[in-house]
């Protein structure tokens, strides 16, 4: 076991760090410090035990401290630390697109590795332009993504997300030629729903109506995350995703699905696409792949698509993107690892068979103070709170810091408070994680 490190005392040593995402001047002035984890939970510089309520951030989901994964790891670094994969491999980088192929959907046959959600969707966006052009569509260069989805924070990400406080700061260097389907949120028709919400399939028509306006002969892809989770649990009404599936095809344009946070079991099956039963043309992953022990991403891709770029003199490069990390062997070696304990402990379908409890134990949260909605769907859960007058987000980052305090760890954004635990967690631990949040909501001026 890890010895803790020293506290931090003095301001000045956490300085230098800019972190990402996060009110440095509040976090500085009082930091929430991780030291150690193991299994359900982490534990802070100040020896308090934190249950895990996110899987780290949407990634750690078969729990902490993988024994099993660690020695992967550590094999690799001791044979072989790094190899090249551009016009080099290395046995298990096969091995892992191999693996990872029998878990997809029908047809999702090959598989492009990255380092990071970001990474995947800018790699997504690239083969959905290149090949449009490869199959002689070169006029299809228009990507169509939704408001409120999150894409990470490449160019493309962003320029495709829809979240306006990634957006504002870089409005003028968006890529050209996008535009977005409207998100899925409807809490007059949907509030509590149980599950995938009824009303709101008839949004995906709105596909329809920038197909009318921009002419299907200039778009090229359609991205959406099967369930928005950074936008704070945003679900398809029943029947959307198959509704945009259908439209795509009719007009020969390809579906993405960002499977950053749905994939690897989050939803009762390997991957959303399976669980809602619509299969997209490219997905993209993260997070999960590697348990969140090292960074890595892929993107499976339909054979079809790959087939397309297989023209041309067979010394050529088909396709000109990659990056020196792509199928690090150590993330390989995670990856690999992290697959093995997936499939020994059926960690990938173990979401389905908690999801009654969850589901009970999340909208038992109904009627607490200024909670105006509760969302769930596999393992995530989402439980939107009335804004403070003129406060947008203080009410729920108020819960999120009192919920630390307490020994859970939940995000939050907006309003909204997201849970996401390691697919590990037992029923005590759900009772336990919404037991807390509860308290903390009551107690939440
Ligand atoms: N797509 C989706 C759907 C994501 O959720 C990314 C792409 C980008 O992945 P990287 O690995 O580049 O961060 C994400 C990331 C949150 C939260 O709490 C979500 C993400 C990242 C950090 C926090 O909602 N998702």
């Amino acid at each position: 076991m890890n010895a803790a490190p020293a506290p931090i005392h003095s301001d000045d040593e956490l300085a230098s760090f800019w972190m990402p995402f996060t009110a440095n001047r509040h976090f500085k002035a009082n930091p929430r410090l991780l030291v150690r984890a193991a299994g359900m939970h982490y534990w802070s510089t100040d020896g308090r035990q934190v249950l895990d309520g996110v899987a780290g951030l949407w990634c750690v989901n078969a729990g902490h401290g993988r024994r099993e994964i660690t020695e992967a790891v550590t094999r690799q670094l001791n044979t072989m630390e790094y190899a090249p994969t551009f016009q080099m491999g290395h046995p298990i980088a096969f091995e892992l697109a191999n693996r990872l192929i029998a878990l997809a959907p029908p047809g999702m046959e090959r598989v492009f590795f990255t380092n990071s959600g970001s990474e995947s969707v800018d790699t997504a966006l690239k083969i959905a332009l290149a090949y449009q052009r490869a199959r002689g569509q070169a006029s299809r260069t228009r990507l169509i993504g939704r408001e409120r989805g999150y894409h990470g924070v490449g160019f493309g990400g962003m320029s495709v997300g829809g979240m306006m406080n990634n957006r504002k700061a870089f409005g003028s260097s968006m890529l050209p030629g996008v535009d977005h389907l409207p998100h899925t949120l409807d809490i007059g028709h949907n509030a509590f729903s149980h599950g995938l919400p009824h009303w709101g399939m008839h949004l995906a028509n709105e596909l329809e109506r920038l197909i009318a306006l921009h002419d299907a002969s200039t778009i090229a892809a359609v991205i959406v995350e099967p369930i928005s989770g950074s936008a704070g649990v945003l679900l398809p009404p029943l029947g959307y995703l198959k509704r945009l599936r259908e439209i795509c095809d009719k007009h020969d344009i390809l579906l993405i699905f960002d499977e950053v946070i749905t994939g690897f079991g989050r939803v009762g099956k390997p991957f959303a696409a399976q669980a809602f039963d619509v299969t997209p043309d490219l997905m993209t992953t993260a997070k999960g792949i590697t348990n969140g022990a090292v960074p890595m991403g892929a993107v499976f891709a339909q054979r079809k698509i790959y087939d397309a770029f297989m023209q041309g003199p067979e010394s050529a490069v088909e396709l000109f993107h990659g990056y020196t990390y792509s199928a690090h062997p150590v993330s390989c070696a995670a990856a690999l690892a992290t697959l093995d304990i997936y499939r020994n402990e059926e960690l990938l379908t173990r979401a389905a068979s908690m999801s009654p409890q969850w589901e009970s134990a999340m909208h038992s949260m109904k009627g607490l103070p200024h909670v105006i909605d509760i969302r769930n769907f596999g393992l995530i859960g989402g439980v939107e709170l009335e804004p403070r007058s003129g406060k947008p987000g203080a009410r729920a980052f108020d819960v999120f810091l009192k919920c630390f305090e307490r020994g859970i760890m939940v995000r939050q954004t907006s309003d909204i408070i997201a849970l996401s635990p390691p697919l590990i967690i037992e029923p005590a631990q759900i009772s336990e994680l919404i037991g807390v949040l509860s308290d903390v909501i009551r107690e939440t001026p």
